[in-house]
């Protein structure tokens, strides 16, 4: 079984009072957070070992104008006891490579259980006690949801996050029962304001032919990977747009397109050849959408 440990952070000690049910300045929060748009990322059902929650979805919606944010974790049996507890850390600059390196480089992480939760943030080489004046925490144990404003995540724009379900009880001495649910399984999500979702910095793209369009053929456009902020993981699978589509033109005319998102471009024969093909890719991927222009010479 390929599994990655997350070991218990000993880190966030602390335990705040728990905010109980959903209370109306939570309400007023939420309004300040257009529902519509969110990043959307999952991970699968069923994953989870050890008697630790399983986690299959993360919501985060934010608001660039008040900076708030609200993540939604659903899943079952998740911060369900002390024992199986639920963390989430933000990699709040976005680089594994600063923050706690033994948590992903997290510079914030969130601990919560059947009644309380904690906050804490690190200051280089402990977890202390972070600031939580806009924090709220509530759900139960098929969603927990964790409002906070940006001012208490170090200001971040742009930031990687990971939640985890973690289960650990003594079964004898010297022998604890461990188990575990992160999502994502490798590396960790990103979510930018600007994209509400993840920031896409770049799409790879395969043509064929690779040596582009010729006149009177088939032109098809093919995005082959999206480039994230650098999250951590180990294995570098390519990441691939959930949907895409395209938006051909000739000079000012508009081309027709086949094919999946309509990125199979049939280019004319006549009085084509030397000119401009100019094509609008549009990816998407966890809720972001990104458009890619791109500009072919026609032979
Ligand atoms: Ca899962
Ligand atoms: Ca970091």
């Amino acid at each position: 079984m390929s599994m990655q440990l997350r070991l218990p952070r000993p880190a966030v000690a602390l335990r705040l009072e728990r905010t109980g049910p959903i209370a109306a300045a939570l309400l007023a929060a939420l309004v300040l957070v257009p529902s519509a748009s969110s990043g959307n990322y999952s991970d699968a059902s069923g994953d989870a070992f050890g008697g630790s929650g399983d986690l299959t979805a993360v919501t985060v919606a934010g608001d660039k104008g008040s900076g708030q944010l609200v993540f939604r974790i659903t899943g079952s049996n998740i911060a369900s006891s002390e024992e199986n507890a639920l963390y989430l850390d933000i990699d709040s600059d976005a680089n594994p490579l600063t923050g706690s390196l033994r948590d992903g480089g997290a510079e914030y992480e969130f601990y919560v259980d059947d009644n309380s939760y904690g906050f804490g943030h690190w200051d280089g080489s402990h977890w202390l006690k972070a600031s939580n004046a806009t924090v709220l925490v509530t759900g139960d144990t098929s969603s927990i949801m964790i409002s906070v404003n940006r001012s208490e995540l170090g200001n971040t724009a742009d930031f990687n996050f990971v939640a985890t379900a973690f289960y650990m009880s003594p079964l004898g001495t010297n022998i604890v029962q461990i188990g575990l649910d992160t999502a994502p399984d490798d590396g960790a999500f990103n979510y930018s304001f600007d994209a509400n979702g993840p920031e896409i910095d770049s799409v790879e793209v395969q043509t064929a032919p690779s040596t582009g369009p010729r006149a009177g053929k088939k032109f098809v456009i093919v995005p082959t990977a999206l480039k994230l902020p650098p999250d951590g993981r180990t294995k570098p699978a390519p990441v691939l747009p959930e949907t895409y589509s395209c938006s051909a033109k000739l000079g000012a005319k508009k081309l027709a397109g086949s094919g999946t998102g309509a990125c199979s471009i049939a280019v004319p024969k006549k009085k084509a050849r030397g000119k401009k093909l100019t094509v609008l890719l549009t990816v998407t991927y966890q809720g972001a959408t990104k458009v890619v222009p791109l500009t072919f010479k026609i032979t």
